[in-house]
């Protein structure tokens, strides 16, 4: 018998490889998502899989057009990857955000629980619920210090994942995934929003890449590597929570040295804090600059994440690593630019 999954979020990047995974996995895949989302597909075209999913519209703000779908379909497991997941933006709408991303978890978790307790739950937790900290390295333990409505909503959504796994003897787990990337991440996260400004100086169809804090570090992953993670702590024989993560970390000035590299733009950094640009040594033209509105009102300085139990009990560690990640984006970015007039 085949097994049916349900993801939520499923038109995102992490759902995208998700889907594909499962697939692979000969799942039959559902994915939710509101209607819009999905507009262009073009995550699932990239991975050319958009033929081979059950697509469905949801919001998960919406109680009623979650218990609809639940009662369409006879699920055994359920990924809850749907949030308003930019972190920036929830401090502009945390109203909005504490609804989807934080209670959002708990109306699939109640849906669960009164239509059929034996459904496994994945929630998409994160390392932004652990905001700043003094230590050196994260794992599961480690204390919540949450820097923005995002990652308060995370903290809810994950705290009440782990209530109705020990209230009710639900099998619902939590993944708290460092920053993970792709070639499909959203052109408004960092990683891809240099990846793309970048190759788009290389091939003259920009001049200036404005950027916010340079000096913020994370444990950057693959995201097609995380995927299988959140798949491996649902077929593991009792529900826990794991952190998933590479173990090291670079700031974001590392991700545009490395993009620069790759490039071969050779490039020159002057000035400090705010004033701080990138100038092209080839043009001596400033390529970078610092523009406050891309600062936060609370920023997370920091993040490196230990992954030892997940490699310990569910056998997974990440397979791209840094080097390897920002070149996968690089050379994804300039072959689709080379493709538009
Ligand atoms: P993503 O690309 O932003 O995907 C999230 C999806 O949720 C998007 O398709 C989004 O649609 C959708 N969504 C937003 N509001 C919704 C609503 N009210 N109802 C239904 N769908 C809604 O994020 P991702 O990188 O794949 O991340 C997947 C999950 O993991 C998220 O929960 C994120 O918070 C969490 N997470 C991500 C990372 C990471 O580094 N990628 C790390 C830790 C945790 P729109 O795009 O149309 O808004
Ligand atoms: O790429 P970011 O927007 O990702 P952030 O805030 O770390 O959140 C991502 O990872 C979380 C896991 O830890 C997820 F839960 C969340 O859903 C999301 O996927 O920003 C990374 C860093 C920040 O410190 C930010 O201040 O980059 C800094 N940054 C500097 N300039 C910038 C920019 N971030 C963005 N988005 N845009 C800039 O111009």
């Amino acid at each position: 018998m085949k097994k049916t999954a349900l993801i939520t979020g499923g038109a995102g990047q992490d759902g995208s490889y998700l889907a594909s995974f499962l697939l692979k996995k000969n799942y039959r895949v559902v994915l939710a998502d509101r209607r819009n989302s999905r507009a262009d597909n073009w995550r699932h075209k990239f991975l050319g899989i958009e033929n081979h999913l059950i697509y469905e519209d949801f919001d998960l703000a919406d109680f009623d057009s979650i218990f609809r779908i639940f009662k369409k379909f006879k699920f055994d497991e359920v990924y809850n990857l749907a949030a308003q997941s930019f972190v920036k933006s929830s401090f502009e709408t945390p109203i909005s955000t504490s609804d989807v991303t934080g209670l959002g978890a708990l109306r699939i978790l109640e849906v669960i629980r009164i239509t059929n307790k034996k459904i496994k739950f994945y929630q998409a937790s994160s390392s932004e619920m652990i905001g700043n900290t003094f230590s050196k390295i994260q794992n599961e333990k480690a204390i919540l210090n949450p820097r923005s409505p995002y990652a308060i909503a995370k903290v809810f959504a994950h705290n009440i994942t782990k209530n109705y796994r020990d209230s009710y003897n639900m099998f619902a787990c939590s993944g708290i995934l460092f920053n993970h990337e792709s070639p499909l991440r959203g052109e408004e996260f960092v990683t891809r929003k240099i990846s793309k400004g970048l190759c788009e100086i290389k091939l003259n169809k920009k001049k200036l890449l404005e950027l916010g804090n340079l000096d913020s570090k994370r444990d950057w992953g693959f995201a097609g590597d995380y995927v299988e993670g959140m798949w491996k702590m649902l077929q593991y024989k009792k529900p826990d929570d794991y952190v998933l993560a590479t173990n090291k970390a670079y700031s974001v000035r590392d991700f545009i040295n490395l993009s620069c590299d790759i490039l071969k733009i050779k490039i020159k950094w002057i000035g400090k804090g705010k004033k701080e640009k990138a100038i092209d040594l080839s043009t001596k033209k400033i390529i970078i600059k610092i523009n406050s509105k891309y600062y936060r009102p609370s920023e997370v300085h920091f993040l490196k994440g230990d992954y030892n139990k997940a490699k310990k009990t569910l056998r997974w560690r990440p397979k791209v690593l840094f080097k390897d990640l920002v070149k996968m984006m690089i050379e994804e970015d300039l072959k689709r630019l080379r493709k538009e007039k």
